[in-house]
């Protein structure tokens, strides 16, 4: 190989204050590892010498520890985006110290290319391989990895001994034109490949390559709960009797399936549905679940940005890759997450929301409206574009003390229009064909945790004759009551 072989520190030298970086990868899937730690330490070393250091940080989504996690503690980032949930990132964003813009992960590419970003100085590229003539084998996680490395002005490989030479074919990359001469994306199918199995850079860029063989730092999920389990559950017999009622066609549609929790158990309870037939998935985040339903037989097909599983079941993917590779493929966030694509196969999404209010808007970002959780992902391109727009949540937070279900979420990503049906562990409220009061209505019977369900009824009585009966004097009582007094529960209207 004719690059240069660089240590780390070196590599991480060649990044100045300022400078915007692009890094590789979705989720901590595919994320560089080894250069950005060096980075960190140079970071600290220059604020210790009186000298300001700090980059524009990049990714395609969430990273883990050693990327997101050293950079925010290092103090080095001047801004992030478009998606995060590493603890000490978030601290560092609702600290001030580093300044987050969350955006729709579809649209980070195309903004790049428009420039509205700025540049982007250096991109790191984590690879399984690479060839001199600048081809590059991604690993685990594509995200916006072939629009960095093409608009990068320098480009590091990180060289990834963990991740096996045979995920060559697992990858489809793929750029649209922009627009005004943008064509269709020409995706019919989930399986459809409409691109490359490498990502070409123009071998010139390529400044170095640093070996590395640290596996992705993916965590695990919480074990199943009854509400959990319950959750699961209503979704997934939701979706039976919308089958059966003939309002999802025979074939069934691809899903498309959120991260965290709530969305693991969802796609358990969707594994175990005898009256869900077998079923593809274009969705963002091929997450541990899905692996298990692959081998089960009941997901026939999964197209994804990245393969965000945990290190062990990695290793049994990374082991038989000539099966896994006939039932998915990567691709880059700009398509995986395409509303184009969404719309045109029809998806069923379901995603999670941290607070959803009685008339159907979704808070999947802010706790109490301020302080920033991870990001609203890939939520938003599915969601507005889905044939049918399934949220899930915990009905109640903290043991109790807060309603997830309130009067006016505190911040909104999602809104009523784009929302098909809420679900909690209480019950499904189907708000397709219905006004916002009747909304509020199925709401509190079928979602709101019991406990709730009268001072939500009485709020909603306050409002009287209006379309969308709220009495902002009140609107965020149960919010402010919390920060006061510790709960949600009890709140007196007069
Ligand atoms: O906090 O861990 O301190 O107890 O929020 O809650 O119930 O474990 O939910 O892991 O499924 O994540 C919305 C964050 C849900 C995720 C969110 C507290 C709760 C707990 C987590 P603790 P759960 P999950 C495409 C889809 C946006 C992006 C998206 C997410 C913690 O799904 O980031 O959808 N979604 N992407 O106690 C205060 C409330 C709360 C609350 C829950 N109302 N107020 N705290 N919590 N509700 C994929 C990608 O984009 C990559």
């Amino acid at each position: 190989m004719s690059f240069a072989k660089l240590e780390p520190a070196e590599a991480a030298s060649l990044i100045r204050h300022d400078m915007n970086v692009g890094f590789s990868g979705f989720t901590p899937a595919g994320s560089p590892k080894v250069v950005s730690v060096a980075l960190a330490e140079q970071a600290i070393a220059e604020h210790a010498a009186g000298r300001e250091f700090k980059i524009g940080m990049i990714t395609g989504a969430s990273t883990g520890a050693s990327l997101d996690g050293v950079l925010a503690k290092a103090d080095a980032v001047k801004f992030r985006t478009p998606y995060q949930g590493n603890g000490d990132m978030r601290k560092a964003i609702n600290e001030g110290r580093a300044q987050f813009f969350d955006m729709h992960l579809s649209q980070l590419p195309q903004t790049l290319r428009s420039g509205a970003l700025g540049e982007v100085d250096v991109a790191i590229i984590e690879a399984a391989d690479v060839t001199d003539q600048g081809e590059i084998l991604l690993t685990s996680g594509v995200g916006a990895a072939p629009t960095l490395a093409r608009m990068a002005k320098k480009v590091i490989v990180e060289l990834n001994e963990s991740h096996p030479k045979e995920l060559l074919g697992i990858h489809d990359i793929f750029e649209p034109q922009d627009p005004p001469y943008r064509k269709e994306i020409p995706i019919q199918t989930v399986r459809d490949r409409i691109g490359t199995t490498r990502l070409w850079v123009d071998p010139s860029k390529i400044v170095g390559i640093v070996k590395s063989n640290k596996p992705d730092e993916v965590g695990g999920f919480d074990e199943l709960t009854d509400t959990t389990r319950q959750i699961g559950a209503n979704v997934s017999n939701f979706l039976a009797s919308e089958l059966k009622a003939g309002r999802i066609p025979r074939e069934f549609l691809p899903i498309q399936s959120g991260v965290g929790n709530i969305a693991n158990a969802v796609m358990a309870a969707m594994g175990d549905a005898k009256d869900i037939p077998a079923f593809e998935m274009y969705t963002e985040v091929i997450q541990d679940a899905v692996i298990g339903l692959i081998d089960s037989g009941k997901i026939k097909y999964a197209s994804g940005c990245s393969l965000t599983i945990s290190p062990e079941l990695l290793q049994k993917v990374y082991a038989d890759l000539k099966r896994y590779r006939n039932h998915m493929v990567l691709r880059p966030q700009e398509i995986s997450n395409n509303p184009e694509v969404v719309r045109r196969l029809g998806l069923i999404t379901m995603n999670t929301a941290l607070e959803a209010d009685i008339f159907g808007n979704i808070n999947s970002t802010h706790v109490l409206g301020s302080s920033m959780m991870n990001g609203i992902g890939g939520s938003g391109d599915f969601t507005r574009n889905a044939y049918l727009s399934i949220f899930a949540c915990p009905s109640t937070a903290k043991g109790g003390k807060i309603s997830t279900i309130v009067p006016l979420c505190s911040h909104i990503d999602h809104s009523e229009h784009s929302v098909g049906a809420l679900i909690t562990e209480w019950g499904v409220a189907d708000l397709r064909g219905k006004s916002p009061r009747q909304r509020a209505e199925t709401i509190i019977e079928n979602c709101v945790h019991p406990d709730y369900r009268p001072q939500m009824r009485d709020y909603l009585k306050l409002g009287g004759a209006n379309q969308t009966p709220h009495t902002l004097s009140k609107v965020f009582r149960m919010h402010v009551q919390f920060q006061e007094k510790g709960t949600m529960q009890g709140v007196d209207w007069s």
